[in-house]
């Protein structure tokens, strides 16, 4: 299983560690492809990386290929935003998931839109039960077996 994972870099850092702990969690399911979102080393500011034509067509060619989407949308960002809407125009599945700790309210196109589940958590494992859901509901509708679509592999 292909899972795109989005978080807000250029948005601000504050959860980068959350999304750390989310793309750990999903690797045992699939391969995450854009794992650098969760590189705590990736700041914010910092630009001695690849160009952003560079990151734009990677990350649009992995978005392409993606078996589904799951972004973590606490953080707002308009590079999140725009993958969402490219994600559901592609018709990926797409979860998004948040944590109202922050006080502002999802945006009414994320929320609202029927290509998207939305769902709010409040710890890790909360997290990761709604997470797991989701890969073994899009794992049966695209065929794949048990063992890339809910449970962790070995166990
Ligand atoms: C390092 C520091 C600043 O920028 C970088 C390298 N940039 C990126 N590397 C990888 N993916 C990126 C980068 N910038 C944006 N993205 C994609 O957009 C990721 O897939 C994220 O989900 C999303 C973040 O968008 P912003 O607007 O918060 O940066």
């Amino acid at each position: 299983m292909k899972i795109y994972f989005a978080g807000s870099i250029r948005g601000g850092r504050d959860d980068v560690a959350v999304y750390e702990a989310m793309i750990a969690w999903l690797r045992s399911f699939g391969e995450v492809l854009n794992r650098h979102v969760g590189d705590p080393a990736l700041s914010e500011a910092g630009d001695d990386g690849p160009t952003d034509q560079y990151i734009y067509d990677r990350d649009m060619a992995w978005l392409k290929v993606c078996d589904l989407v799951v972004a973590e949308v606490s953080v707002p960002s308009l590079g999140v935003g725009y993958e969402l809407g490219w994600a559901t125009a592609l018709n990926k599945p797409v979860l998004c998931l948040y944590r109202t700790i922050s006080g502002r309210s999802l945006s009414a196109m994320i929320a609202g839109s029927p290509g998207i589940q939305t769902a709010v958590y409040s710890s890790t494992d909360e997290a990761e039960r709604i997470m797991g859901r989701f890969l073994r509901e899009i794992g049966e509708r695209i065929g794949l077996p048990p063992d890339s679509s809910g449970s962790p592999r070995g166990g």
